[in-house]
């Protein structure tokens, strides 16, 4: 029990990956040998639990007050950790393959998995087993519920919502690559909803609402605000790699050298005079640490970094508001609680 009378769930959620990855790797629809079922237990571990968790552990999180008032069995807790869980295996997929596509070094503090000798390409079919362990999960353990159809729509609808964005993101880079003046908001905030928000923000939250029994379609409202709180993530996602400490966000930024439409470029293009527009155009988008340097100068020079702190502040407030307006005061709470742990992180 925490000092503020909360239970932590923490322990519990961390030994249920234990027991999930078990189950997968002794799964009878596959006849493992020994060297693929050691192959698959190490790229889970490599892969899947080193990460904030904040994800997974939002869909019992959101659970709780979802039934406010009501006891919660242990095999409620158990099956919102394994939705948790669900997304933690989506996560790890979806980051195996946009460190390939980023040309990325580091994640969690480590080499990105593609970067292990004995490992390169294969990480491609390792993305495609955690996205088939995901279905394999939730056929083990909710194939009975009545809203488990619901469940699979949900978790596909999500992939190819970030899919699309992954999509946006990489089609985006292309153009600005041509002409950096392409990269302007409207843009940026569409690539980042898809990318990024449904799944981080969206996806745990709808998961605790269809464990309620709740119909996704009576929560549009919901759905909005944790878009936008998505969108403010992915905002201090880029800002952090451009100004985040590697060792507190375990990886190394890579935005300025794979001329990505970051949050800051775009605040930098619609801000900067004649030369300083020339800088950018000279030296975004270049591996070499001179350019990268000089596009950081010209951040400095704008103040971009003071541009961020305003834009958290507003995020947040207008986030508050959006969040007080809705009428169900549970799920306020639980709105609340994801916005509060994401303000001003660190990483
Ligand atoms: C984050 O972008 C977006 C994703 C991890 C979604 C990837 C989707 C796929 C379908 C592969 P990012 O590149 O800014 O993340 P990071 O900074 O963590 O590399
Ligand atoms: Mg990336
Ligand atoms: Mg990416
Ligand atoms: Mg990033």
């Amino acid at each position: 029990m925490a000092s503020n009378g909360i239970v932590d769930v923490r322990p519990k959620f961390e030994k249920i990956y234990s027991e999930l990855k078990a189950q997968i790797l002794a799964d009878p629809a596959f006849d493992y040998t020994e060297d693929a079922r050691q192959w698959v237990d190490k790229m889970l571990d490599y892969t899947v639990p080193g990460g904030k968790l904040n994800r997974g552990l939002s869909v019992i999180d959101s659970y709780r007050p979802l039934k406010a008032g009501e006891e919660i069995s242990e095999d409620e807790v158990f099956l919102g950790c394994v939705l948790g869980w669900c997304i933690e295996w989506l996560q790890a997929y979806f980051l195996i393959l946009d460190d390939i596509m980023d040309g990325s070094h580091t994640r969690r503090g480590q080499p990105c998995w593609f970067r292990l000798p004995k490992v390169g390409l294969i990480a491609v079919n390792d993305g495609i087993l955690l996205r088939n362990h995901i279905c394999r999960i939730l056929k083990m353990h909710f194939r009975t519920k009545p809203y488990y159809v619901d469940l699979l729509d949900l978790f596909n609808e999500v992939e190819f919502q970030t899919a699309s964005g992954q999509l946006l993101d990489l089609i985006t880079t292309h153009e600005g690559a041509t002409d950096l003046s392409k990269y302007k908001m409207p843009t940026y905030v569409r690539i980042v909803q898809y990318k990024t928000a449904y799944y981080s923000f969206y996806l745990p939250v709808a998961c605790a609402l269809l464990m309620a029994g709740e119909n996704l379609d009576n929560h549009v409202d919901v759905k909005n605000i944790l878009v936008q709180m998505g969108t403010y993530f992915q905002v201090q996602d880029d800002y952090l790699d451009c100004f985040g400490d590697p060792e507190v966000i375990g990886k190394i930024g890579t935005d300025i050298e794979d001329f990505k439409c970051s949050w800051l470029v775009v605040q930098a293009l619609e801000r900067a005079n004649e030369s300083q527009l020339q800088r950018l155009y000279a030296n975004y988008g270049k591996t070499d640490p001179s350019c990268v340097a000089e596009v950081k100068a010209v951040y400095r020079d704008l103040g971009i970094q003071d541009v961020f702190f305003e834009y958290e502040r507003t995020s947040y407030k207008e986030l508050i508001s959006s969040i007080e307006a809705q009428e169900n005061e549970s799920l306020q709470l639980v709105l609340k609680s994801f916005l509060g742990k994401i303000y001003k992180r660190q990483k």
